[in-house]
């Protein structure tokens, strides 16, 4: 683990970055407050920071309460060095952010006893915010496609209508759905026909652009979402994706799966108010009369707000 050493007094300093080498901390040292701060408010700097409360350039407290203030991730523990005389400014210390204080001249097993417990406060906080991250990627990743999942896809489509409308551009949105998808379940199994929808997805995502997504809508069925596209453009767009699907039978566990997909369309312009569920739900009807037409094909809705 890296630690700060901060100390201007370089005695004092030296026997620190003895000690501390000798237990196999990788060190980074400051003379001064402002080459302190100047190391922590790197976003990769060390997360625990022994410093000494009175510096030139900037003083110990004013480092600690800019920490607190960044508040970065992982946390930094900050372990304040004080003369006696400042004891009684303890709390000043912790008010400002410090974590825990050590008198100079230093205790050496003292100090190597409350590092460990800087240690397993930051070790402790690291579990922590990859849990909270975990959570989160679990809350809007599809687990089966890693394709964003109905709650993320509808929270972009709605970010992207009040983007497109306050520029009065179009934009449209299209519900993929595959093909006799049950049947594939039904000859291959369900785990082929979850590879079908891993295998899918990627394919899907290939012709679109950055600013184009595509997300896992529920079942077999995924929605496109494609900012500034009017209709014509979309139907183009989505048109690529259908074929890109069906473009060669996938290998799925040594069998060769020829799959298809039938797009429904809805397009909204002119900044016209539209909520994110009103534009999916116009653009759910147009894939039934794609598979009336024989499927493996895009069709447009025939609703208020094609476009
Ligand atoms: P159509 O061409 O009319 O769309 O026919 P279809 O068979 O695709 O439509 P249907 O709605 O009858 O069947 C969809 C199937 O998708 C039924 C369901 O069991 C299957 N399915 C939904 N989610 C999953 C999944 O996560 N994994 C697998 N393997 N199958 C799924
Ligand atoms: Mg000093
Ligand atoms: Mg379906
Ligand atoms: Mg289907």
């Amino acid at each position: 683990m890296r630690i700060l050493l901060a100390e201007d007094e370089p005695v004092s300093r030296h026997l620190l970055q003895v000690c501390l080498t000798g237990w196999g901390y990788e060190i980074v040292v400051a003379a001064d407050g402002a080459e302190a701060w100047q190391q922590l408010e790197r976003g990769d700097g060390p997360s625990i920071a022994i410093i000494d409360w009175m510096m030139p350039g900037m003083d110990g407290l004013e480092i600690c309460r800019r920490v607190r203030a960044q508040g970065r991730e992982p946390y930094v523990y900050v372990l304040l060095l004080t003369e006696r005389h400042q004891q009684d400014d303890v709390v000043a210390g912790l008010k400002s952010g410090a974590d825990d204080f050590m008198t100079k001249p230093f205790d050496e097993p003292e100090l190597r006893a409350r590092l460990r417990v800087g240690e397993r406060i930051v070790q402790l906080q690291t579990e922590l915010v990859a849990a909270r991250e975990a959570m989160r990627s679990i809350a809007v990743v599809d687990a089966l496609t890693g394709l964003p999942n109905r709650t993320a896809i509808l929270q972009t489509l709605a970010k992207e209508l009040n983007r497109t409308r306050r520029e009065r551009a179009p934009l449209s949105v299209g519900l993929v759905d595959i093909d006799h998808f049950k049947q594939i379940n039904d000859t291959y199994g369900h785990l082929a026909g979850d590879a079908v929808l891993r295998q899918t997805a990627t394919r899907m995502q290939a012709p679109l652009r950055s600013y184009e997504a595509v997300g896992r809508w529920g079942g077999e069925e995924f929605l496109i979402i494609l900012p500034g596209c009017d209709a014509q453009v979309a139907h183009l767009v989505t048109d690529r994706v259908r074929s890109a699907v069906a473009v060669e039978p996938l290998l799925i566990e040594g069998a060769s799966v020829s799959i298809t997909c039938s797009v429904g369309l809805a397009t909204t312009c002119d900044g016209r108010i539209v909520q994110p569920l009103e534009l999916v739900s116009a653009a759910d009807l147009a894939p039934y009369r794609a598979k009336a037409h024989g499927r493996n094909r895009v069709e447009a809705a025939e609703v208020a707000h094609a476009g």
